[in-house]
């Protein structure tokens, strides 16, 4: 006698619309900022928190590690199955700036890029703020050195080049949200346009 445990069959994983693909798409407007570390790189959290923070490189690197894997879903249509990722768990964050009435985040990335979400989404246990991607450095084209991961979104909310997270009392479109991409961005829900 036994329970035979089964992994999810990968068909179950795929949202609808969303077909896989074994590559790793590159996808951003503008420029890759830079390919090698910015002697001036900080990482900020701010806004409406207890306790406001600044990170250089090294000091970020030092903050203790998690990993995750799981899969992505971009709203052009490709899913990416058992990424794995290393960084610093977004929930862990939240512990440490204790949000003081604040409902959403916005992500600043480089070049003015933003990506907005209320505060349960760094809540979910696989957001992070990830650094190094299947056993290797974030590549340039992917972030390098600091990205937002929110496998949970569209993969549009998982902002490249991150610079910033403020937080905020009240929701304010990002980037492609003002373009009429959806603000909830549920895949499952295929939740793709505002309209
Ligand atoms: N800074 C920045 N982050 C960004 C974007 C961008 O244009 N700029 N594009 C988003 C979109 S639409 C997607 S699908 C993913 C793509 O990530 P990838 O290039 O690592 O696959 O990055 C997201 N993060
Ligand atoms: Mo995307």
């Amino acid at each position: 006698m036994g329970i035979l445990k089964r992994r999810k069959p990968d068909s179950d994983r795929i949202p609808p619309g969303q077909h896989t693909v074994k590559d790793f798409p590159v996808l951003h407007v503008g420029d890759i900022p830079y390919t090698e570390m910015p002697a001036d790189w900080d990482f900020r959290v701010y806004g409406r928190i207890a306790v406001p923070v600044r990170w250089t490189h090294s000091e970020f690197r030092n903050l203790p590690v998690s990993s995750v894997t799981t899969d992505i879903h971009c709203v052009t249509s490709w899913t990416k199955l058992d990424t794995t990722w290393e960084g610093v768990s977004t929930r862990w964050l939240l512990d440490l700036v204790q949000p003081n009435g604040a409902t959403h985040v916005v992500a600043h990335a480089e070049g003015g890029y933003t990506a907005n979400m209320p505060i349960e989404d760094l809540q979910a246990e696989r957001s992070m703020l990830a650094y190094r991607f299947d056993g290797e450095e974030l590549a340039p084209e992917h972030g390098f050195p600091l990205r937002l991961l929110i496998p949970h979104k569209y993969f549009w909310k998982s902002a490249k080049w991150l610079r910033a997270l403020e937080f905020v009392d009240g929701d304010e479109p990002g980037y492609w949200e003002r373009f009429g991409y959806s603000n909830t961005a549920d895949p499952w829900k295929e939740e793709r346009y505002a309209f």
